[in-house]
């Protein structure tokens, strides 16, 4: 009897090494494309917080930081390699590695029926293949993305006008006239000051964070797409944890999620805040907006289809605009 137990937890020791590693705290490396404790980096370090405390003995998050850790475009690059094990980026800034991303801004259901009706799966099998990685969360839903304008239009027309985009915002700026300037946060400030471009892509809320404010006069209305940040775990890190250290994570993961119902009431204290700054909002009524949001749509779901023949379609429809 005494001799069975032994060989048992002998071959539990070989067969199962997660349940050895679950003994075990361990610790996660963690960056962000965006900023420290700038808007699209807010949430993701109140989940480091929930994850350090409920975690103690289980799962830790050592964050590493934002850009000036890492360039915010190799982000997706370092999960799927592992030179860190978890991270916090929009898939605009790896939509080199997978091309359908540019389609998740226009998945803009909230997460929990994501999460019901298979587009988070849908997503999550996309990120296994072709980044290694695990899709754990998605934030900001109900938050829309605007173009900024440093000179005035008479319609939505950007003829003649350099706009700073990231693949989120190209094909409509390119579709409206406009030539689109890739770059990443970082340099959008000095773009502007220096007059190489005459406006960017942003979402509605986060202007302030590094100081555009500043250099900005308008905001075109409306907003469109939906913003998308993920949380994204390597593969590999992901499949050596245990039970316990998957479910302190995946609890946080929907805790996080849930923070987007804060998401309104932070969209209308930003549009408030930049009135307040001398920022003009640039509206052209019902109709010209309609149109402007249907051509966006219809500017990326092409690209989207494009790139992904079989995949795209499928998206368009779960995502029902
Ligand atoms: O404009 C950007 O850099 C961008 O694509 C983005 C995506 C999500 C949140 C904030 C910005």
């Amino acid at each position: 009897m005494r001799r069975w137990r032994l060989a048992a937890a002998v071959l539990a020791a070989v067969v199962l090494p997660g349940s050895i590693v679950s003994a075990n705290e361990i610790t996660l490396r963690a960056v962000s494309a965006f900023a420290e404790g700038t808007q699209f980096s807010k949430n993701f370090e109140r989940f480091i917080d929930k994850v350090n405390r409920d975690g103690k003995g289980v799962v830790q998050i050592n964050y590493i930081g934002g850009p000036r850790a890492m360039p915010p475009f190799e982000v997706g690059n370092a999960v799927r390699t592992r030179v860190v094990d978890m991270a916090n980026v929009t898939g605009a800034f790896y939509s080199n590695l997978i091309p359908e991303s540019d389609a998740f801004k226009l998945l803009g259901k909230p997460m929990s029926e994501q999460r019901r009706n298979g587009t988070w799966d849908y997503l999550n099998q996309l990120h296994n293949r072709k980044l290694n990685a695990w899709y754990l969360a998605r934030q900001f839903h109900n938050v829309p993305f605007h173009i900024y304008l440093n000179k005035k239009i008479d319609a939505i027309d950007f003829t003649g006008l350099k706009i700073r985009v990231t693949p989120v915002y190209r094909d409509i700026v390119q579709a409206l006239g406009g030539t689109p300037i890739n770059t990443a946060p970082g340099e959008v400030y000095t773009a502007l000051e220096r007059g190489v471009v005459d406006g960017y892509g942003w979402p509605v809320s986060g202007i302030f964070d590094l100081g555009w404010d500043k250099v900005t006069k308008y905001r075109l209305e409306p907003g469109f797409y939906s913003v998308e940040v993920n949380v994204l775990v390597n593969l590999d890190v992901w499949k050596s944890l245990s039970e316990p250290q998957r479910k302190i994570l995946v609890d946080s993961a929907l805790w996080l999620e849930g923070l987007d119902s804060e998401n309104v009431a932070v969209n209308n204290a930003e549009r408030e805040r930049q009135a307040k700054a001398g920022i003009q909002a640039l509206d052209f009524g019902p109709a010209e907006s309609k149109t402007f949001v249907d051509r966006a749509n219809a500017v990326a779901w092409d690209t989207v289809i494009k790139r992904a023949p079989e995949l795209g379609p499928k998206l368009r429809e779960v995502a029902g605009n």
